[in-house]
């Protein structure tokens, strides 16, 4: 048996990174030895006693699995991570060490996209501001400013995988242009490629992330994109924090050279800029993406579904 093949295990003995949802940790509570990693007052200590009992990470697109932690379980033979982005997991220390990585891709691409046009909607037309305004009692305080039609146009996508696409599909119901930027053309998509990022944001009035992190795009999206996106452009991220070069975000949407910006994923998370909280051109939210009821079931039953397929000695069933 070669290293990068799967060792069966009876019963694998789970490490649980952290904080996943309540009911899928119960589920691996009920099917294997498990231990909550997060609940360990000396991680490290922890770790250098009892390392070697996991042959199975449970882990996430936020908490990741770095070499560091994989070197302290020698005998980790699954990745499972909850979340389509793999970005915090080194994909190389994982391969060299023969270890089989699993995310929940597809399942989540439908909210996702949601998620964008809800995000976008609430900045085009300014629902986040005039809710606030409603409830502050200001309905006939004076004249609101207007919001912005998104019918007629342009709408740049980052990123046309299976999230960019439902995207497209969403945004092309609202009357707008779709066109797309990635690192090649894809050849069964109907809509206008860019290869140049700078160009399609100068064309754009919206640019809408959803690209994969991790060093090949990080600050994809710099001071140059967000000009050429310009005064009355828009941004709207549900990729990760990293695409962004932040602190020239927050400089272009301060100084009104960028029209706005709907931000579900930030550069360092939780924490959020201080300078975009007092901002009326900024929608912000924490990260929920994928949270819905259904689509966070669909995602916890993938990854039990990799670690049994693991358990029982067969392929995984959506591997890396
Ligand atoms: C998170 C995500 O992983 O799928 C991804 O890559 O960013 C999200 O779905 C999820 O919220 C778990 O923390």
């Amino acid at each position: 048996m070669s290293s990068h093949q799967q060792t069966p295990a009876d019963r694998p003995n789970v490490l649980i990174a952290g904080p996943l949802p309540p009911d899928l940790v119960a589920r691996l509570d009920a099917g294997y030895e498990t231990v909550k990693l997060w609940q360990e007052s000396d991680r490290s200590a922890f770790l250098a006693r009892h390392g070697s009992r996991f042959d199975v990470l449970a882990t996430s697109g936020v908490f990741g699995a770095d070499a560091a932690l994989m070197k302290q379980l020698p005998n980790l033979r699954l990745i499972a991570s909850f979340g389509v982005g793999t970005d915090p997991i080194d994909l190389a220390e994982a391969g060299a060490r023969g270890v089989q990585v699993t995310n929940t891709p597809g399942v989540l691409n439908p909210c996702v996209a949601d998620a964008a046009l809800g995000l976008l909607l609430g900045l085009a037309r300014r629902i986040v501001v005039a809710d606030h305004a409603v409830r502050a009692g200001e309905w006939t305080a004076g004249r609101r400013q207007l919001g912005t039609s998104l019918k007629g146009k342009v709408c740049g996508i980052v990123g046309l995988g299976g999230i960019g696409r439902e995207i497209a599909h969403r945004v092309s119901a609202c009357g707008m242009h779709v066109v797309y930027h990635g690192p090649r053309p894809k050849s069964d998509s109907p809509y206008p490629y860019y290869a140049s990022l700078v160009d399609m944001a100068r064309d754009a009035d919206v640019l809408i992330l959803s690209l994969p992190g991790g060093t090949a795009t990080h600050h994809l999206v710099d001071a140059t994109v967000l000009h050429a996106l310009g005064p009355a452009g828009m941004l709207v991220n549900v990729a990760r924090g990293s695409v962004v070069d932040e602190s020239a975000l927050v400089e272009a949407l301060t100084q009104r050279t960028l029209g706005g910006a709907a931000l579900d994923v930030f550069e360092n998370e939780p924490h959020v800029p201080p300078a975009l909280l007092s901002l009326d051109n900024v929608v912000l939210t924490p990260h929920i993406g994928s949270g819905t009821t259904e689509t966070r079931e669909a995602m916890s039953q993938l990854v039990l579904a990799n670690i049994a397929a693991y358990a029982a000695g067969r392929p995984a069933v959506s591997p890396v």
